[in-house]
């Protein structure tokens, strides 16, 4: 998709929240910006033309709707080329309440300004060259950063990390592309300093550096959305409790009848830079209560998706079925076993029933003081979720796509190389896999694909 196309028409739209807030911004971009916020905004020393300002300057004055004034405010003027979007931009900074704001961009609207579409400044930085598509998702990545970690990773592929990367692979596939080029074009000469031998391990290399990208997506997810972790246990061995504990909130229902939580209940905390999506899950025990039932059908449902798992023992009473059920259910989980209640005389005896190397600690989830050695032991089970050994990871889906269909191709010229396939029919291959990097970088994306991806984004940015 050409890069150098300008596009004229001028758009506007809120680009804060839209709240109630201190401040708002109504952001308004194209060649007509400048004229349009010309008319909207006077600055109060009287003299200063909005158009003729230079770039990066900032004007306090009124803004005015059909003569009336109806706001004090703040313009900060852009000049192409260096703006967000590449065009000449006014961010007008008035108060942030909701009708205000929206008053505001209509009288730009009014005044030939078109709405903006979603991602539509975006969009257009991206095709005026600003910036690359990957780093135009990672914006996106950056806005909905739930995570210290989540809010690094999208940072660092805005800032050309994964660009980086697949750029050396372009790099090391159009080496093999030209080499074969040579090939077919010189089959008789002796120009060729490398073997089929050399060939396929450069494939090789190039398809092993992909996998190892995919391997990160799971990863790279789990940082964005969250850890999904799940308490589970018999009725009564106080998961609630746990939960509120840990959320340092009392959401959750605690009471010493048996079957209290009914529903699932979903609260999000933060731990060592990265977010765990907590959910308290009802006691898993035979029932005959239907609301009952539901949930603990929920319950088990849940542990099957789970990426962590608190099994919640009672060390005031002794193993029962129950429990040996749930802790059936939950062995193959990435789990941690809490044994709670130990205020009470403990009678509970796990031995027999837990494997020696098994993450167990024991509490109480009704004392504060739990709290420290808690989120120590929960830290060290997500460590391997932190880990920074990856330098890139993957956590969109479009590019998990492009990269499953490069690897899919790759492992196909590696494969038919082996079985004496033509060099031709490799090089037609290898220039597909280079061309799914192009659209993977959005160097020859379609307009449907460019399209597709700014559609997701919040209208403003
Ligand atoms: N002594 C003591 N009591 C606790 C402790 N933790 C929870 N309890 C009590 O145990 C009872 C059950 O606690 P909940 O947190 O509701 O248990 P639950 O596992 O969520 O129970 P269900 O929702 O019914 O499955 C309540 O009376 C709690 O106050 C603890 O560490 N020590
Ligand atoms: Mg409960």
């Amino acid at each position: 998709m050409g890069k150098d196309k300008i596009l004229n028409d001028t758009i506007a739209a809120i680009s804060t929240a839209q709240g109630n807030g201190g401040i708002g911004i109504v952001r308004i971009s194209g060649s007509d910006s400048l004229k349009i916020a010309e008319k909207m905004f006077k600055p109060f020393d009287k003299i200063t033309k909005i158009s003729s300002l230079k770039g990066y300057t900032a004007k306090y004055g009124k803004i005015i709707d059909k003569g009336n004034f109806i706001d004090e405010a703040v313009i900060l003027v852009f000049k192409a080329p260096n703006s967000y979007t590449g065009e000449n931009v006014a961010e007008i900074s008035c108060h942030g309440g909701l009708f205000l704001t929206r008053r505001v961009l209509r009288v730009a609207l009014e005044l030939g300004a078109r709405l903006a579409k979603p991602g539509e400044f975006t969009k257009r930085a991206f095709l005026n060259g600003k910036m690359g598509l990957v780093q135009a998702e990672s914006v996106m990545d950056l806005i909905y950063a739930k995570s210290e970690k989540a809010n690094k990773i999208a940072f660092e592929n805005k800032e050309g990390n994964i660009n980086r990367k697949i750029s050396i692979l372009k790099d090391k596939l159009i080496d093999v592309a030209s080499k074969l080029a040579v090939w077919s074009d010189y089959p008789d000469e002796e120009v060729f300093e490398f073997k089929i031998s050399d060939l396929s391990g450069e494939i090789e290399n190039t398809l092993k550096s992909v996998t190892n990208m995919i391997k990160t997506y799971d990863f790279g997810q789990i940082i964005k959305e969250g850890i999904k972790t799940v308490i589970v246990g018999k009725p009564n061995v106080g998961k609630s409790t746990l939960m509120n504990l840990l959320s340092g909130s009392q959401k959750a229902i605690v009471t010493d009848v048996p079957g209290t939580t009914r529903d699932a209940i979903e609260e999000t905390i933060m731990l060592g830079g990265i977010s765990l999506r907590l959910i308290d899950t009802a006691g898993i025990r035979d029932t005959q209560d239907i609301i009952e039932k539901i949930g603990v059908d929920k319950s088990k449902n849940l542990i099957n998706s789970a990426e962590l798992i608190f099994a919640v023992l009672d060390g005031s009473k002794v193993l029962e079925e129950e429990d040996k059920k749930i802790l059936n259910l939950t062995q193959y989980k990435n789990r941690i076993i809490i044994i709670n209640k130990i205020d009470l005389p403990q009678v509970l005896n796990t031995n027999s029933f837990l494997k020696k190397e098994e993450k167990i600690l024991c509490l109480s989830a009704k004392n504060e003081s739990s709290l420290d050695n808690l989120k120590e032991i929960v830290y060290k089970s997500i460590n391997k979720f932190v880990s920074d050994e990856n330098d890139v990871i993957i956590s969109n889906e479009r590019h998990l796509d492009c990269l499953k269909r490069i690897r899919n191709i790759l492992k196909e010229a590696t494969d038919e190389l082996k079985n004496g396939i033509t060099l031709d029919a490799i090089t037609v291959l290898i220039e597909e896999s280079i061309n799914i990097l192009n659209e993977f970088t959005g160097e020859s994306a379609s307009k449907e694909i460019v399209d597709r991806i700014f559609s997701k984004f919040c209208v403003g940015k």
